[in-house]
């Protein structure tokens, strides 16, 4: 089943974005990320009466005494009975100070391409980690991935922390791991808080059961963390010229416009463009929207433009800057994360969706696997469902592409199987700033 789609962004992020975070909860089946989205909801005040009676009923139905809060991103769902998430779930929140736009991942390593769905849009990670279990192999990977993905604020809870008896070793030894991991991932924003989602310490308001932590509650933190970290890092929207994926061609008469989302910079009548993959240049002399023409479209909102002069343009084609143009390459390297049931071998055919454009490609080298345990990547000739790892690929058309830390729409793509249209892959344009795992006698 497809995953839920993510809110859109709001379609002034310049300005405005500043009091909005897009956060993710990621970590482990079980760990309790669904238990802590709905703790932070109900102690916020942000459910209606009908949806607590909702919950409440269905846990007295399944006969758990207190409220069960992760019924409210899990919902009263059929999958629900299984006692996992399965599909990402997003929820919408504000405080006086802040808004916040939730997904709540699942854990199982079975919709792991569900989670990185969730993660992909985030400006920050919530890692969720079972203290009586600590750091797991899953938490390891969903860390990696969300980090692949540009998300540079990790705030981790040692949930459950009622069962250890609120034990400060066991909340040190998560802290320590996940500052580890987060060293080596590069990410310098790692707040580490002991929390029981189930009872709600430590997570909207401060509890006495730890008076060795004087760190911040979850939401404390949430409201702190710098909101759309992810863009002004990666230079998302900045970091390249305008780029416009064409996704329709509007006929009016004899004249023509292209409409599709900006993206990278905001675009102006009186632009220099090329249309690629073929490269013909040309001027924008119109932009619109459904208000009415433009002197300047920022990034994130749809729009038509119309050229000087009558170039062909299709759909899937991208309009971009000619100042600063993507590369245009039928020789991909990128970062995958895949999901398959099957392995990703070379020789494999499948199908790359990029921006707004699908086209056959074969896989012609499969470079080296992220060993999420050591932090590194090793050769590799095959990637493994749920592994991380570097491949090329010889793609039908050639494609317009910018490397994903500069711009995360025309830097990142997804893989699906020819015949079912399955997603196999996440993919990001270029490789990971990941050092080599040193193999024992390799010197
Ligand atoms: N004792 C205790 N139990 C907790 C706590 N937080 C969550 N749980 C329990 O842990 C179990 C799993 O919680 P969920 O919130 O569904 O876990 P999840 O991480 O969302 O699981 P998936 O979405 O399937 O990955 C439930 O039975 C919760 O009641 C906690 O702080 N203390
Ligand atoms: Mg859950």
């Amino acid at each position: 089943m497809a995953p839920e789609a993510p809110p859109p962004a709001p379609s002034t992020t310049e300005g405005t974005g500043v009091d909005l975070l897009r956060f993710a909860a990621i970590g482990s089946v079980d760990d309790g990320k669904s238990t802590l989205i709905g703790r932070l909801l109900f102690d916020t005040r942000q459910l209606f009466d009908d949806q607590l009676e909702a919950v409440s009923a269905a846990s007295r139905r399944r006969g758990i005494g207190e409220m069960d809060l992760s019924l409210v991103t899990d919902g009263l769902r059929a999958e629900r009975e299984q006692g996992i998430t399965i599909d990402v779930a997003y929820r919408y929140a504000a405080t006086p100070t802040r808004k916040f736009i939730i997904a709540d991942c699942p854990g199982h390593v079975q919709y792991t391409a569900n989670m990185a769905t969730g993660a992909s849009t985030a400006d920050l990670a919530l890692v969720v980690v079972d203290v009586t279990g600590g750091l797991r192999e899953q938490t390891r990977r969903h860390t990696c991935i969300a980090a692949l993905l540009g998300v540079d604020q990790l705030l981790v809870v040692a949930n459950k922390m009622d069962l250890v008896g609120w034990d400060r070793a066991a909340y040190d030894h998560v802290r320590d791991e996940m500052h580890a991991l987060a060293a080596r991932l590069s990410i310098t924003s790692c707040t580490v808080v002991p929390i029981s989602a189930l009872h709600g310490d430590n997570v909207v308001d401060h509890s006495d059961a730890a008076p060795w932590y004087t760190g911040p509650t979850v939401l404390e933190a949430l409201e702190a963390a710098p909101a759309g970290a992810w863009s002004a890092v990666h230079g998302a929207h900045r970091g390249t010229g305008a780029r416009l994926p064409v996704q329709w061609v509007l006929r009016h008469g004899t004249r023509r416009s292209y409409a599709g989302i900006v993206g990278g910079a905001p675009l102006r009548p009186g632009d220099e463009v090329v249309v690629l993959p073929d490269g013909r240049r040309s001027r924008i002399t119109s932009v619109t929207t459904y208000d009415g023409p433009l002197e300047e479209a920022p990034v994130g909102m749809s729009v038509s433009v119309d050229l000087a002069d009558d170039v062909d343009v299709s759909r899937g084609d991208l309009i971009a800057s000619a100042d600063e143009p993507p590369t245009v390459t039928s020789d991909l390297e990128a970062t995958v994360c895949w999901f398959g049931s099957r392995p990703l071998r070379v020789g494999d055919r499948i199908r790359v969706k990029h921006t707004t454009r699908v086209t056959p490609a074969r896989v012609t080298e499969v470079v080296s696997r992220f060993d999420v345990n050591a932090l590194g990547l090793a050769e590799a000739d095959e990637l493994l469902d749920n592994e991380i790892g570097v491949v090329r690929l010889a793609t039908g058309t050639p494609l317009a592409v910018d490397p994903y830390t500069r711009n995360r729409i025309t830097g990142s793509f997804v893989l699906v199987d020819e015949a079912t249209n399955a997603t196999l892959a996440a993919g990001m344009v270029g490789t990971p700033p990941l050092a080599h795992v040193q193999r024992p006698g390799s010197g």
